[in-house]
């Protein structure tokens, strides 16, 4: 079943010079590139994103890094590309995730896990009318 995601790199994947190396995977895997935008985000945005976890006591950190400089923001495309996606990304925390998966192989942190890719179909579809209103 074709499905579309949103998927962020987040602000540390820009500043290392990351984005080629993890478009690669999600392009080599034959996800379709559906939008992307290179974007800065302010707090308010970051609210709305995160909106399941703005109570946690891990989230204001978490908005100073994902409002901390320019993110790339895209919608995939593909068959099943909520799981796969989850399934490229790796576990949360970067010191966990298995080898071979984008945060496994570059990522040493909880917080600073270079993607997100939306969990859920509902989550989705939000989260793609949330960063891209316009897409048709
Ligand atoms: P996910 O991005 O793997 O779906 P979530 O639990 O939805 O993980 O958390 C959203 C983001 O919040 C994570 O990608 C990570 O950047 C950050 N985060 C989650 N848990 C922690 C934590 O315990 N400490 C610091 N940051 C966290």
């Amino acid at each position: 079943m074709s499905q579309r995601t949103l998927v962020l790199l987040k602000p540390d994947t820009v500043r290392r010079g990351l984005v080629g190396e993890v478009l690669g995977r999600f392009e080599s895997k034959g996800l379709r590139i559906v939008a992307m935008d290179l974007r800065t985000i302010d707090a308010e945005m970051a609210d709305q994103h995160y909106a399941e976890h703005v109570e946690k006591a891990f989230y204001p950190p978490l908005r100073d890094f994902v409002t901390s400089g320019p993110l790339v923001a895209m919608v995939l495309e593909g068959d099943e590309a909520i799981e796969v996606i989850r399934a490229l990304n790796g576990a949360t925390d970067g010191r966990k995730a298995a080898p071979g998966t984008i945060r496994g192989d570059h990522s040493l942190s909880n917080r600073e896990n270079l993607v997100h890719g939306s969990d859920s179909e509902d989550s989705a579809s939000r989260e793609i009318k949330l960063w891209f209103p316009d897409l048709p």
